[in-house]
């Protein structure tokens, strides 16, 4: 069994019901199962700005697929709730992005894993120190706790008050 982080994100209508569905659908496929989610944080947008703010969080799975057949199922998942195409970087139903599996480094077209801009991003470390600060990341050789005390981002990133509830299962 592989441990794997995925971190997700909506920034368009009813954010928390996109990514509700979302998580239900993922925990409910085969060989899925749930270890934890973090809070969800309300999160300014990086890269192109002219866009609603993000909710975002990090949900680590134990997982029986290999990344080669959990990437299509996240792509299922986003399709499901209903994510149209847009270009890159503009608002988003939802859209769950692989950061780490296990301690593998993949670089093929399709895929990056770790994700290349993790580190790089306090939406994604804020979240994910939040639920595993000891995880290891497996080019950069540190923690997540350390990358987040490293990182130098502006953006902000705030806990939703209140906490919503969300109930992942089905
Ligand atoms: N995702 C992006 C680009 N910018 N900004 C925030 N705050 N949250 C995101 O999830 C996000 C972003 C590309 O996937
Ligand atoms: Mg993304
Ligand atoms: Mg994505």
């Amino acid at each position: 069994m592989a441990h794997a982080y995925i971190g997700f994100g909506s920034n368009i209508d009813d954010r928390l019901t996109y990514i509700t569905q979302a998580l239900q659908l993922l925990l409910a496929a085969d060989d899925v199962s749930l270890i934890k989610i973090s809070s969800l944080y309300e999160t300014e947008p990086v890269g192109y700005e002219e866009q609603g703010w993000f909710l975002n969080g990090v949900v680590a799975i134990e997982t029986g697929l290999s990344v080669h057949r959990l990437l299509p199922l996240l792509k299922e998942v986003e399709g499901k709730v209903g994510r149209q195409h847009r270009a890159r970087w503009r608002p988003r139903e939802v859209d769950l992005d692989l950061l780490i599996y296990d301690q593998c480094s993949i670089n093929t077209p399709n895929l990056t894993v770790p994700h290349p801009e993790m580190h790089q991003r306090s939406f994604v470390l804020i979240p994910f120190a939040e639920i595993a600060p000891d995880v290891l990341h497996p080019i950069l050789g540190r923690n997540i706790r350390t990358l987040l005390s490293n990182l130098n981002d502006e953006k902000t990133v705030k806990l939703m008050e209140p906490p919503p509830k969300i109930d992942a299962r089905i």
